[in-house]
């Protein structure tokens, strides 16, 4: 499989050897740095996708840094990757959407539905005040990244969670923290069990690749959007998640990183996995980092009560 990082904006030059392994993973930042701005509101796929205002838990990780290593120049923002918040104060993301940055890199969590239409809007109000247009649609927070990322084969460690203040979360948003797994639940549902789940995929990233005369590009962003997915396998720390349109799935693309996959078991919506990556034109696979192993939970654990 072709996999490729579902971040969006990546922040640019001088990235070390991780930057290689990070091609393997899905944000917005090289996505829009390689199509250019995003513009259309358009949503995590384009196909079998609907917007998820509902889902107040789900949120943008917006991120300012100096993308010219120049600090005369105003700070880069943008929208970077997805996110969910699992209590009052921590937002669940991906490892690799909080790594090597510039080392002025701040990080903003917005539960706003349309993030790209806020930072444009503010980008008219703040000319070259990155502070003040990413708090506009955000509350700042501290990241904090699993420290073995970025692992290896057997375990990513790709997580990450940005802590935020309750409060003003709580005086900007109303939402209601998404539920996570108990140890090894995808486990014991086994592969009939999974087969029989529902899954749906949520986040901000941009639509499928559309082909044109420069190679794929991938259009849209910064919308909350869901779609369906469904069980395709389980090893030790990932669950791929068919997005095949003929199935009725939507799916995942750039800037859906550290993004829910919600499984309904039992009638309860759960955060079983993160989305980190998936097939380069997001037609096929999402693959997603299980936050009911070992890993996961152990990174988690002090940050949001486990079940
Ligand atoms: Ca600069
Ligand atoms: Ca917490």
């Amino acid at each position: 499989m072709t996999s490729h990082s579902f971040v969006s904006h990546r922040p640019g030059s001088s990235r070390s050897a991780r930057a290689t392994r990070r091609t393997l993973t899905l944000t917005a930042a090289t996505a829009a740095v390689l199509l250019g701005a995003a513009t259309a509101a358009s949503g995590i796929n384009s196909y079998n996708a609907t917007a998820a205002p509902e889902r107040t838990e789900v949120g943008a990780l917006v991120a300012t840094w100096d993308n010219d290593d120049d600090p005369a120049t105003a700070d880069r923002v943008a929208w970077v990757c997805s996110g969910t918040m699992v209590d009052a104060d921590t937002f669940l993301t991906a490892a690799h959407c909080t790594s090597d940055w510039p080392d002025n890199v701040r990080f903003y969590v917005s539960l706003e539905q349309n993030v790209q239409a806020g930072l444009d809007e503010a980008a008219d109000r703040f000319p070259d005040r990155p502070a003040d247009i990413a708090r506009s649609v955000g509350v700042e927070g501290v990241a904090h990244s699993d420290p073995e990322y970025p692992g290896n084969s057997a375990d990513s460690h790709d997580i990450a969670v940005i802590e935020v203040a309750a409060t003003e979360m709580a005086e900007r948003w109303s939402f209601s923290p998404a539920a996570l797994p108990s140890a090894g639940e995808l486990d014991r549902l086994g592969p009939r069990g999974l087969d029989a789940t529902p899954f749906v995929v949520a986040g901000y990233g941009t639509q499928e690749a559309q082909r044109g005369p420069g190679g794929h590009t991938h259009p849209g962003g910064g919308v909350r959007m869901k779609a369906p997915v469904s069980f395709n396998a389980l090893n030790k720390t990932w669950v791929r998640l068919a997005m095949t349109a003929p199935q009725g799935n939507g799916g995942a693309c750039y800037g859906d990183s550290g993004g829910p996959n919600f499984a309904t078991i039992d009638g309860v919506r759960t955060l079983v996995s993160t989305t980190i990556t998936g097939d380069s034109p997001c037609y096929a696979t999402n693959v997603t980092y299980r936050l009911d192993a070992p890993g996961a939970r152990k990174f988690l654990s002090p940050f949001v009560a486990l079940p």
